[in-house]
């Protein structure tokens, strides 16, 4: 298989620790010449740029969180005049303003870079016709994998979201190779076609890069049968450039960071306190080279562990382990530690359920209660009393065994929850705290 830049995706760890601290020197002194957000942070915490002598300094600098992007909302932690900028995006907040991203122009040519080389390790090629169903926008997903696609000479549909048969149509008539999409919506894209009567061998799908909500392994291997496609997953985030941060190859043994860009580092979400990274943990990224808005030590609050031995495709770059969720999506029900991603994992294990459910948190009494909504994969059962009572049971103690608490399962008929066609909702915690 093809690896977009050898020199870099191949070179040996002591080269990339090399490189890194190379530039996390000089990003640290950027940020703390330029952004006064930065300086004073530093100033408090007492620590100076040239304190960062070895990789293991970026210990002492403190972190940075997302409510330090709305505090400094839209363009406090500019390292850059606002006439330098090249591109400006924004995630969704989940209350009132949105986190803006900046990009210069050179900070668009890493990204287009990273992008690109995530495309080659999924699988892509120059020959490819890809259709984007992210949607354009604001968001990072759908322009950053535009990019990055087109870096390589592959054709992009620029699809966006919407209108499902559409896309199928033009899935099918354009000769689409490629399909690019959260995970969820590509189940749903395949459910429609289905329905639709289109047999995936009518179509030419042979890579699928899916990406930006969490999708289990036996998400992909149901996205994989269904579209008859090759699945990786991507990751990456708006704070530190968007898509592009990480990527599965043809392994798919955990997504190959782009590590001369980012800086990962696994802590403790409780005590702060860095780990190895070989256990569970918080990833925090640095950002290298951002020039517009450097992001040094931020903490992502999402749930992964990071794996630094050589991957059998023949990068070197350290690979994370697919995300376990977010430090803000564990549900704690009666106390337990509830990962979403679990019950997907359960759930997925039943060939007789399809992959769109709900998880339902609510509290009576004081006493919190779990309900579990998913859907049949087909309405085969659905008049079998007997047939339909069996399954519940099976769930239900598969359920038991990996949370250790009581769900209440509710079986539903096919097609009947609600899909999205961006990042999926699955999660409704409905108790006042
Ligand atoms: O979702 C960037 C992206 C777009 C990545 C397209 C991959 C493909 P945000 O909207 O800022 O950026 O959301 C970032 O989404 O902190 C994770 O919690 C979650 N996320 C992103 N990729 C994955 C993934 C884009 N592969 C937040 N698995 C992150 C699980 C993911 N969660």
């Amino acid at each position: 298989m093809k690896i977009y830049d050898k020199k870099t995706e191949t070179m040996s760890r002591r080269s990339m620790a090399a490189l890194q601290l190379k530039r996390l020197k000089e990003i640290v002194k950027y940020a703390y010449d330029r952004v006064p957000f930065y300086r004073k942070k530093y100033d408090e915490a007492g620590v100076k740029p040239s304190d960062i002598k070895t990789l293991e300094d970026i210990r002492k600098l403190p972190f940075v969180t997302k409510s330090d992007l709305r505090d400094n909302y839209p363009y406090g932690l500019l390292a850059v005049p606002v006439s330098d900028l090249a591109r400006i995006h924004a995630s969704s907040g989940t209350s009132g303003k949105p986190t803006v991203v900046a990009y210069t122009k050179e900070d668009m040519e890493d990204w287009t870079e990273c992008v690109a080389r995530l495309v080659v390790a999924a699988g892509g090629r120059s020959d490819d016709i890809v259709q984007i169903c992210f949607g354009y926008g604001l968001f990072t997903g759908a322009l950053g994998l535009h990019q990055g696609w087109e870096r390589i000479g592959a054709a992009v549909i620029p699809a966006s979201t919407g209108n499902s048969e559409r896309q199928i149509m033009l899935m099918k008539d354009l000769g689409a190779t490629a399909l690019v999409a959260t995970p969820s919506y590509a189940l749903h894209l395949a459910e429609v076609m289905e329905k639709m009567g289109i047999s995936p061998d009518e179509m030419k799908l042979r890579v699928g890069m899916f990406g930006s909500e969490a999708s289990s392994e036996e998400m992909h291997r149901e996205i994989a049968e269904k579209l008859r496609l090759f699945p990786t997953d991507n990751y990456g985030l708006s704070e530190l450039i968007g898509p592009g941060v990480s990527g599965e190859c043809e392994y798919k043994c955990g997504m190959h960071i782009n590590e001369d860009y980012f800086y990962p580092e696994i802590i403790d979400p409780t005590t702060l306190a860095p780990t190895d990274g070989s256990d569970y943990g918080e990833l925090v990224l640095t950002s290298l080279t951002k020039k517009s808005m450097p992001m040094i030590r931020y903490r992502t609050k999402d749930i992964t562990k990071i794996d630094y031995s050589p991957c059998k495709c023949g990068r070197t770059t350290a690979r994370m382990a697919k995300l376990k969720g977010r430090t803000d999506d564990m549900l704690i029900i009666k106390g337990v530690n509830v990962f979403p991603s679990q019950i997907e994992g359960v759930l997925l294990g039943f060939s007789e359920l399809g992959s769109t459910y709900q998880i339902i948190v609510t509290r009576e009494d004081y006493k919190d209660k779990l309900e579990v909504k998913v859907e049949l994969a087909d309405d085969s059962i659905v008049g079998d009393y007997g047939a339909l009572e069996n399954l519940k049971n099976r769930i239900h103690h598969a359920l038991r065994t990996v949370l250790q608490i009581d769900a209440k399962l509710t079986l539903t008929e096919h097609m009947s929850l609600a899909r999205s066609e961006g990042k999926a909702k699955r999660v409704f915690d409905m108790r006042k705290y």
